[in-house]
């Protein structure tokens, strides 16, 4: 089922999300529903607060929306960043509509999960694979990429997002 994606400034995006305490039926339907979200909103990530869940959970494709063939699903994810190395690149965030601008991240990344088996899973990352994975686990924080922008940029949507939210956009 196709869930509804928060968007800013809602302010349930800004709870920081509670670790995911038993693997149930229940956490296995709402990632999966989390992916097909993902995939009908045109994204490569999603993270539970998105869709109004404050858990830690987080879904990744880096496959995209039109191949949608290799879905990883991180519970409770632990994220570490390798070295001192950033990469600077485009993002744009499903909660934050009409909005892409340049964030520097770190380059290389590790990250330490459960599968939804209860497996650990442990991967290292780079490239959009790292940017995606810092960008999810933010969410988790109650943080957007939003915030890593300049004050000037910030208020500048804010203008434009109370704009269309108030019909006061023509
Ligand atoms: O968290 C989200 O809102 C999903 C977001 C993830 C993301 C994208 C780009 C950089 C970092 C994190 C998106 O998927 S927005 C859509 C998007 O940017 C995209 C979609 C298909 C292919 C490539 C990018
Ligand atoms: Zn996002």
């Amino acid at each position: 089922m196709k869930l509804d994606v928060l968007k800013y400034p809602d302010a349930r995006l800004r709870l920081k999300s509670a670790p995911v305490e038993r693997i149930t039926e229940e956490i296995c339907r709402l990632a999966e529903d989390m992916v097909e979200t993902m995939y009908a909103e045109d994204g490569i990530g999603l993270a539970a607060p998105q869709v109004g869940r404050p858990l830690r959970l987080v879904v990744v494709d880096l496959s995209g929306p039109s191949r949608r063939e290799a879905a990883t699903v991180y519970v409770n994810p632990e994220l570490e960043i390798l070295g001192e190395e950033t990469q600077e690149s485009e993002e744009g965030c499903l909660s934050v509509p009409d909005l892409r601008a340049v964030v520097k991240r770190g380059a290389r990344v590790r990250i330490k999960a459960l599968n939804l088996r209860g497996e650990e899973l442990v991967e290292e990352a780079d490239g959009v694979r790292a940017i995606c994975l810092q960008h999810e686990c933010e969410h988790l924080e109650g943080r957007l990429f939003l915030d890593r922008l300049s004050r000037l940029k910030r208020n500048l949507y804010n203008i434009k997002r109370k704009k269309i939210l108030t019909g006061d956009d023509a």
